[in-house]
């Protein structure tokens, strides 16, 4: 098993774009600084792809936009509804300035954040199939989509320590069933709703947020979701798993 790094210096290598795929939700955990040099240093050119633009408000995707923009041409997409995949391709076109033969693009980024998905949209549903690179990892792909564009899709980067179950949960790298703290990731999600979308959160459970803090939120969506043990108190944890699903089926927007 070639490592990551190696992996990823190569696609590098042989791409005549990069993109870097980030889960809109989490833009600067889901960068990947490291990543990013090695593109400059090769100087190749890259894209900054914020995907899973369906769950971000459109308040927030234009501060991400502005920002992230100065480092590399963003782009928002939805892997899921398809949205921004038109400008992607424009955009890939554009930046790789390539006439007279096909552009290969490299997907790189954490896991989950939605690389196969960002290549699919752009492929359409008439894709043609995949195909192994031979001599590489098992992982890496090369996919061609219409004409022009060829992906290279790579396996995910792991990101964080072994142990960071709350980014885990966060970015749906484990779902409910392998996590261990689900009140943990629950009050990380609760804090994250809070701080950048009070009313979605809201709306959703059909409760009204004052002052409260996440512990306080996760027991009044735990009551009102009428999960209760015994002697009236709230089952803090079927409440920790239900917000954790609703989470990463993509039902609550940041
Ligand atoms: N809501 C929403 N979900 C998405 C979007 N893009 C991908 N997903 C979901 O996110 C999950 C991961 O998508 P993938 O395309 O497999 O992600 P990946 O980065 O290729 O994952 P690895 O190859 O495992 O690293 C899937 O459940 C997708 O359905 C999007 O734009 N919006
Ligand atoms: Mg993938």
């Amino acid at each position: 098993m070639v490592s990551y790094r190696v992996m990823i210096k190569d696609v590098i290598k042989k791409s005549d774009v990069l993109l870097e795929v980030i889960d809109a939700r989490f833009p600067d955990e889901t960068r990947n600084s490291e990543v990013e040099r090695d593109v400059a240093r090769a100087r190749k050119p890259l894209i900054i792809v914020l995907n899973k633009c369906d769950l971000v408000s459109k308040e927030n995707l234009g501060k991400t936009k502005s920002r992230l923009s100065k480092i590399a041409p963003t782009v928002f997409v939805s892997g899921r509804d398809g949205f921004g995949k038109t400008i992607l391709r424009h955009r890939i076109l554009e930046v790789a300035g390539i006439k007279g033969r096909d552009i290969l693009v490299g997907s790189l980024g954490y896991p989950n954040t939605g690389k196969s998905s960002v290549i699919n949209t752009v492929c359409g549903k008439h894709s043609a199939g995949t195909s192994s690179i031979s001599g590489h990892t098992k992982g890496v792909q090369l996919i061609k989509a219409g004409s022009r564009i060829r992906f290279i899709d790579t396996p995910g980067v792991i990101p964080f320590g072994e142990n960071d179950e709350y980014m885990q949960g966060l970015l749906g790298i484990k779902d409910s069933t392998h996590l261990k703290d689900h009140v943990g990731v629950a009050l990380k999600i609760i804090g994250k709703l809070c701080s950048e979308n009070k009313t979605a959160i809201e709306s959703f459970y059909n409760i009204t947020v004052g002052n409260e803090d996440s512990y306080d939120v996760l027991e009044l969506i735990g009551r009102q979701s009428n999960f209760l043990k015994t002697k009236g108190e709230v089952d803090e944890n079927r409440a920790a798993v239900k917000i954790i699903n609703d989470w990463q089926k993509g039902l609550l927007i940041v």
